[in-house]
């Protein structure tokens, strides 16, 4: 099974999963037999480590919902969690090879089928993966998709995908993702907290992107976003903020074929781009 060649946050190495073992809608059996030992605990030290580092960092909900994966000391059946899940949102994980292409992975969302690659990261990898693997995946977005409303939105953007991509407009819906399901900020009233799995789920950027002085922190604009490239293989230099899920469920409810007409008549701004009309929601805050 050859995976197309353009997914929007994929490095250019190859994919390094099996893709051979997936069905036509890129879906796979989690393979839980072929987890090592060594497997297992790199999953519980992610775990242990990442855990640590959340009071303070990550955001309310998320805190509230890890619990929810239940499992921390192994890799969890992707079976233990959906028997939690789907009673809690109707959502289930499902077993992929790695990144899939864009219309089998916004498919997958607008059924309340999320993704979850089933391969884990060489304990060489500890600290840094570019490609999201099982631990990105479980820890980073799971939890959230306990939560009602950003599950409705996770499943609204799955619908949105497969519109933009009826209007060519995928690269443009997915620094939407990007910026928000993976990189977003939420401001509580105690300060900036980690809502993105792609925060969450790395120790570093955890730090970078709540506390660090130096990447920007905007309110979020759908049109800022969608012209603004992002980087996959660093952390991040803006960060868009909402002051709640209902704000980014709301925000991403119309449709945005007039939006992609508007931003594909305007340049693209370079993932550091600082344009002096805007406010940084830090300097704010603070
Ligand atoms: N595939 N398995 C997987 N996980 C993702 O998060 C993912 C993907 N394919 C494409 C993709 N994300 C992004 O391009 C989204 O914006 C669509
Ligand atoms: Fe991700």
């Amino acid at each position: 099974m050859a995976v197309e060649p353009v997914i929007y946050g994929a490095s250019e190495r190859p994919p390094r999963g099996d893709y051979a073992r997936a069905g036509a809608d890129y879906t796979c059996a989690q393979a839980y037999d072929s987890y090592t030992p060594a497997d297992h605990d790199t999953y519980r030290r992610l775990y242990e480590r990442q855990a640590a580092l959340l009071p303070g960092r990550a955001c309310d909900e998320f805190i509230a919902a890890l619990p929810s994966l239940g499992i921390k000391d192994r890799i969890p059946r992707f079976e233990e969690i959906n028997e939690r899940l789907y009673k809690a949102t109707r959502w289930e994980v499902v077993g992929v090879p790695g990144l899939i292409p864009e219309v089998p992975f916004f498919t997958l969302l607008a059924n309340r089928r999320f993704p979850v690659t089933d391969w884990i990261r060489t304990p060489a990898e500890f600290d840094y993966i570019v490609e999201p693997d099982i631990f990105h995946d479980l820890f980073g977005h799971v939890p959230l998709l306990f939560d009602p409303v950003f599950a409705d939105h996770v499943q609204a953007y799955g619908q949105g995908g497969l519109k933009a991509h009826g209007l060519g407009a995928c690269e443009l819906l997915s620094r939407l993702y990007w910026y928000t399901v993976e990189f977003g900020l939420i401001r509580q009233k105690d300060g900036l907290r980690a809502y993105g799995a792609g925060i969450l789920s790395s120790p570093g950027e955890l730090q970078h992107a709540v506390q660090s002085r130096e990447p920007q922190r905007l309110p979020l604009d759908i049109e800022r976003v969608m012209r603004t490239r992002y980087k996959i293989d660093s952390y991040q230099s803006t960060y868009f903020v909402i002051d709640s899920f209902r704000e980014l469920f709301d925000k991403t409810a119309p449709d945005f074929t007039p939006l992609y007409e508007r931003v594909r008549t305007l340049p693209p701004l370079a993932a550091d781009a600082r344009l002096d009309h805007e406010e940084d929601v830090q300097a704010v805050t603070a």
